[in-house]
């Protein structure tokens, strides 16, 4: 199955991890891509040097002189047919992440529709890269705002979004004339070879070769990145540590970042919820993509009369959930990454267990190949003297408190360093207003009668503190990959100054 997969992806057997038109003979460390599943290797790539990062750099910026005079709607074109390549090849991208990464099937398949929706948008956008008009305080003045392209910009991307995360950035980065160095996660390089090979033959097509690059590279690329200013960009996903320090050297040479960092996001959910709607927006959110999504649930805040109830029915629910292969029909819950993550959910649930935790249901890893484990419920006690859940730990472990009124629910919520999404249930208006209003989460993503997870492209996503306030995908999230330019044009035939200064010459 994963052969046939990589066959018609064109990836089969290709160790490249670099490429700008042309694959480069990359002679870095060998990257060996496991199946989570099963543990076998579906492949081995051969990360970038610096040298070829260099390469790689060198011929994108040729392409950027080049792709920044194409007219937007152009470029948009591009865009159009490969959204139409994903939609060809949508099949088998899905089951590749599945394969990868271990997400189930539908998953698989809707984060390739996550990147033919945002190719969608992209198009649309090529066509309104807009600015704006300002009055003039002079006469016959014109004065005018108008964005251009920023050059090559580096988009780091993290396992659990493979791709849509690239395509986020990629489709938007596009249309703004820029050209992109993408460096995936070293723990899924496959993924990323097979949309670069689908990219290539769409950038062939439209004469566009090396406006998306790819180098498989580890943390000295990406540093070069972070270093390197003929870089003016870049968009790092990943942990809140590691963004730190990416802020710090792009900061450093006052380059510019986006950055979408480690969430810990949480439901209140109110005495008043519709509990048909809660349990399977919880459930999803908390187990979907095994718990490793950004946006997953980790936190639950139950007022206290609706707490039991809902802890019973989200229990009955994880308790039919079927774990396995995520290719096979029905399965719900796929395998962790890594052993390392395995690792990390076991560790999470002794402390959780130390510090006054009650596991409700699962608890543990699952005695069979590959990094599988159950999902798991822990009554919490509260939020302050449990310090593991102002953590986030990428697994299916979802803590439960109970709290006596929205007050303190959404302090709760608000209590961690993290502020990517947040969602409230209840079947009364003045909870939720208050939820969204000034007083009410200071999250990047709120939601009501929805859970944290699962957000579409239209809407940008990010969040505040440790998230790290980047905003990318929709909304008006392509101004990041522009640069903003002010003009005025006088064409009075005299010379006047603003704010009336008189400064007379000869
Ligand atoms: C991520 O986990 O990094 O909202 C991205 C969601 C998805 C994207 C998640 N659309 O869950």
């Amino acid at each position: 199955m994963a052969r046939e997969v990589l066959a018609r992806l064109d990836i089969e057997g290709l160790q490249s991890g670099a490429c700008s038109g042309d694959w480069l003979k990359t002679q870095g460390e060998a990257l060996v891509s496991k199946n989570p599943t099963t543990g076998e290797t579906l492949g081995t790539v051969r990360s970038a040097t610096l040298a070829d990062a260099e390469a790689v750099l060198g011929s994108a910026t040729v392409a950027f002189d080049s792709w920044r005079m194409r007219p937007a709607p152009l470029r948009g074109e591009m865009i159009r047919a490969f959204g139409n390549a994903l939609r060809e090849h949508k099949e088998d991208l899905g089951a590749l992440i599945s394969l990868e990464v271990g997400k189930i099937k539908s998953e698989g398949l809707g984060e390739v529709q996550e990147m033919i929706d945002i190719c969608d948008f992209a198009v649309g956008l090529s066509r309104q890269l807009c600015g704006i008009t300002i009055q003039s305080e002079r006469p016959r003045h014109r004065m005018f705002e108008q964005w251009h392209p920023l050059g090559p910009i580096a988009i780091v991307t993290a396992f659990n979004f493979p791709m849509a995360v690239w395509a986020w950035n990629a489709a938007l980065g596009a249309v703004c004339g820029d050209v992109m160095l993408w460096k995936p996660s070293p723990r899924t390089p496959l993924t990323a070879l097979a949309v670069q090979q689908i990219a290539n033959r769409v950038m062939r097509e439209h004469d566009a070769l090396g406006v998306f690059n790819l180098l498989v590279g580890d943390a000295e690329v990406g540093s070069w990145m972070s270093d390197n200013r003929k870089i003016p960009l870049v968009s790092f996903t990943g942990s809140t540590a590691v963004g730190r320090k990416v802020a710090a050297q792009v900061g450093g040479r006052l380059g510019r970042t986006i950055l979408e960092l480690g969430g810990n996001n949480a439901i209140i959910v109110m005495d008043d919820a519709d509990l048909e709607m809660a349990v399977p927006a919880i459930t999803f959110g908390a187990i979907g993509t095994a718990g490793q999504r950004c946006t997953s649930t980790r936190r639950i805040f139950a007022q206290r009369a609706i707490a039991p109830k809902l802890t019973e029915r989200l229990a009955a629910a994880y308790r039919t959930v079927t774990i396995g292969d995520p290719l096979v029909a029905g399965t719900l819950l796929g395998p962790l990454i890594s052993p390392q993550s395995v690792a990390a959910y076991e560790a999470a649930l002794v402390a959780a267990k130390h510090q006054g935790g009650t596991i409700l249901c699962g608890g543990k890893k699952l005695d069979r190949p590959g990094n599988f484990v159950e999902p798991t419920i822990v009554k919490a006690p509260a939020q302050a003297s449990f310090p593991i859940a102002w953590e986030e730990t990428f697994a299916p472990i979802l803590y439960v408190f109970e709290v006596d009124s929205l007050a303190e629910a959404i302090a709760a919520n608000n209590a961690v360093t993290q502020g990517l999404s947040s969602a409230i249930f209840t079947e009364s208006m003045r909870p939720s207003e208050q939820f969204l209003s000034p007083i009410g989460s200071d999250c990047g993503i709120a939601n009501v009668n929805i859970g944290t997870s699962g957000a579409e492209i239209g809407g940008a996503f990010g969040g505040e503190k440790d998230t790290g306030g980047g905003r990318e995908s929709g909304s008006d999230s392509w101004k990041a990959y522009m640069r903003r330019q002010t003009c005025t044009v006088n064409w009075s035939g005299h010379a006047p100054l603003a704010q009336g200064v008189q400064f007379d010459v000869g």
